[in-house]
C-alpha cells in the first residue's frame, strides 16, 4: 500500500478520500487554493500545500502544480476525485513520467472509453447495445434527412463534442429537421468550438441507469449493480438511488455483463461507470462511460457494503480484487440527495456565503458526506455542492422515510440550500412510485402549481410550520428540553418573531 497520497481535489470528495487514507494508514496530503485555506479537506489532511489563486485554471487544474507538490511532499500516488483533472489523460500520463501512481485508469483506457464516439465504436464492436443511429458525424441537413427517414422519427441530434445536453436537439418530424440542425450545430460550435453533430433515434422518457464496474490490474472485472439517476435538473443529477426501482435480476445481469464487455475491450482498470438509457420496455442502450469515481458512489457502497475509494487505492497499488462476481450481494435500498448552496426560490441561483450554523442528521441508516462546517464560507469560485445526504433502508420505502426524516434534521443557516426541493420531490406521487425518467424533474418543476399540489406537495403554510417546528426542535434540543416542550407553541411575540427570522434563513 502507498505511504502518502496526494488528493488533487477539494470539498466533500477530498474529505471522503482523506477518510479512506486514514483507514488504510496512508498519509493524506491536501492541496488548496487561496480561498480554500480554511476548508475542511485541509483540516482533515496530514499535510496541506497551497497551489495558488482561487480560479481552478490557476490552481486545481494545473498539472505541474499538482505534480510539484507530489514530488516535494514525496507522495507515491495521486487521487483525482471527480471533476477538475479526474478525466484528463494528461494527468495520468504525467504521473507515469513522474513515477507517481495515478489512482484511476491508464491514460490510454481513459482516452478510448472516455471519448463518446470512440466508446460507441467499441460498444458496437463488442455487441453492447447502442441507440440506433450514426457513428460518424453528419455533413449536411440532406444527409441527416436521409438517415432520419431510415431510422424513423422522432430522432435526436447530438454534438460530437457534447456534454451537459449542449448541442442536443430532439426532432419530432421531418419539417423540424432543418431548424433543429441549425440550432444544434451553432450551439455545439459556441459551446465546444466543434459544430459536428450525429443523429440517433430519440427515446421518449428513458431512464438514466448506470453500472458501477471495478477492474484490477490482473484482468479481473466485476460489476457492482446499478444506480438509478433519472432525477436530474438541466442535466445535473439531483437524486440517485440503488437499486433502480425498475430493476430485475435478469436485466441487472444483462446490463452488468454488457458494461464489463465494454470495460474489457478498453483494457479498463480501477473504478468506472457505464451509463445507459433504458426505455419503457426495459431495452437498454449504452450512452457513455465515466472513467472516474462518481459523486453518487455512496449509494453503491451502501448496498454492496464495499468501500470504493479503498478498493480504488488497492487496485492502483497492484493488489488483486478481493472479491469475484458471485461474492457481490446487494442489500436493501440507498437514496442520495445532492445538497447545494443554491436558492430553489430564485431559479436555483448559487448562494455562496458564510455558514453560521449547521445541523448534521444522524441516526439509523443515515450517512452524510460533507465538506463544510459552521463558520466556514462557501467560496463562489467552485461548484456550490455542500455535500450529500444518503439514507439506507431495508427497502425503498424505509429508505425514503429515513431520508425524509434526515432532511428535517438538516439545516445550514446563513446561506440558501436546495433542501426544500427534496421535500417537494419526496412528497410527489411520481417519485414515491418510482415513475421517473430523464426529463421528469424538469417537467415537474415547470408544471403548474395545481399539478404540484395534486402530486401531494405540502403547501407553503404547512412547509413553514414544519420548518418552524424543526427549528424549535433544534433550539430546545440544544438546551436539553424534553420532547413535549419541543412542540410547545411559542408564548411570546418576541420569541415568535425571533424564531421566524431564524427560520427564514433556512430554505
Ligand atoms: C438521449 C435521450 C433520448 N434519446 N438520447 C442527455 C445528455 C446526454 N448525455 C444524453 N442525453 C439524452 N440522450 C436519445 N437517443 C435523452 C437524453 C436526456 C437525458 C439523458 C440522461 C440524463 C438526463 C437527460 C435529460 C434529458 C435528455
Amino acid at each position: 500500500m502507498f505511504k502518502k497520497v496526494l488528493i488533487a481535489n477539494r470539498g466533500e470528495i477530498a474529505v471522503r478520500i482523506a477518510r479512506a487514507c486514514r483507514e488504510l494508514g496512508v498519509r493524506a496530503v491536501a492541496v488548496y487554493s487561496d480561498v480554500d485555506r480554511a476548508s475542511l479537506h485541509v483540516r482533515m489532511a496530514d499535510e496541506a500545500y497551497g497551489i495558488g489563486p482561487a480560479p481552478s485554471r490557476e490552481s486545481y487544474l494545473v498539472i505541474e502544480k499538482i505534480l510539484g507538490v507530489a514530488r516535494f511532499a514525496d507522495c507515491d500516488a495521486i487521487h483525482p476525485g471527480y471533476g477538475f483533472l479526474a478525466e484528463n489523460p494528461a494527468l495520468a500520463r504525467a504521473c507515469v513520467e513522474a513515477g507517481v501512481t495515478f489512482i484511476g485508469p491508464s491514460a490510454a483506457a481513459m482516452e478510448q472509453l472516455g471519448s463518446k464516439t470512440a466508446a460507441r465504436q467499441i460498444a458496437r464492436a463488442v455487441g453492447t447495445p447502442t441507440v440506433p443511429g450514426t457513428l460518424d458525424p453528419i455533413n449536411s441537413v440532406d444527409e441527416a434527412t436521409e438517415i432520419a427517414r431510415e431510422i424513423g422519427f422522432p430522432v435526436i441530434l447530438k454534438a460530437v463534442a457534447g456534454g451537459g445536453g449542449k448541442g442536443m436537439r430532439s426532432v419530432a418530424s421531418e419539417g423540424e429537421l432543418a431548424s433543429a440542425w441549425r440550432d444544434a450545430t451553432s450551439e455545439a460550435q459556441n459551446a465546444f468550438g466543434d459544430a459536428r453533430v450525429y443523429l440517433e433515434k430519440y427515446l421518449e422518457r428513458p431512464r438514466h441507469i448506470e453500472i458501477q464496474v471495478l477492474a484490477d490490474q490482473h484482468g479481473h472485472f466485476v460489476y457492482l449493480g446499478e444506480r438509478e439517476c433519472s432525477v436530474q435538473r438541466r442535466h445535473q443529477k439531483v437524486i440517485e438511488e440503488a437499486p433502480s426501482p425498475i430493476m430485475t435480476a435478469e436485466l441487472r445481469k444483462a446490463m452488468g455483463e454488457a458494461a464489463l464487455k465494454l470495460a474489457r475491450a478498453g483494457n479498463y482498470t480501477n473504478a468506472g461507470t457505464v451509463e445507459f438509457l433504458v426505455d419503457a420496455q426495459r431495452n437498454f442502450y449504452f450512452l457513455e462511460m465515466n472513467t472516474r469515481l462518481q459523486v453518487e458512489h455512496p449509494v453503491t457502497e451502501i448496498v454492496t457494503s464495499l468501500d470504493l475509494v479503498k478498493l480504488q487505492m488497492r487496485i492502483a497499488a497492484g493488489e488483486p480484487l478481493p472479491l469475484c462476481q458471485e461474492d457481490i450481494a446487494l442489500r436493501g435500498h440507498a437514496i442520495e440527495c445532492r445538497i447545494y448552496a443554491e436558492d430553489p426560490d430564485n431559479n436555483f441561483f448559487p448562494s455562496p456565503g458564510k455558514i453560521l450554523d449547521c445541523g448534521v442528521p444522524t441516526g439509523p441508516g443515515i450517512r452524510l458526506d460533507e465538506g463544510i462546517y459552521a463558520g466556514w464560507t462557501v467560496p463562489n469560485e467552485y461548484d456550490p455542492m455542500l455535500g450529500k445526504l444518503i439514507a439506507w433502508g431495508r427497502d425503498r420505502k424505509e429508505a425514503l422515510a429515513r431520508l425524509g426524516r434526515a432532511l428535517e434534521e438538516y439545516y445550514a443557516s446563513g446561506i440558501k440550500t436546495n433542501v426544500s426541493l427534496f421535500r417537494r420531490i419526496l412528497a410527489s406521487r411520481d417519485f414515491r412510485e418510482g415513475a421517473i425518467y430523464t426529463r421528469w424533474l424538469d417537467d415537474f418543476l415547470s408544471a403548474a402549481p395545481t399539478t404540484e399540489n395534486r402530486d401531494g406537495n405540502e403547501d407553503t403554510a404547512t412547509e413553514q410550520a414544519a420548518a418552524i417546528a424543526a427549528f424549535l426542535w433544534h433550539t430546545s434540543h440544544a438546551l436539553g428540553a424534553s420532547a413535549s416542550e419541543t412542540l410547545a407553541i411559542p408564548e411570546s411575540k418576541w420569541k415568535t418573531e425571533g424564531r421566524r427570522e431564524q427560520v427564514d434563513r433556512e430554505p
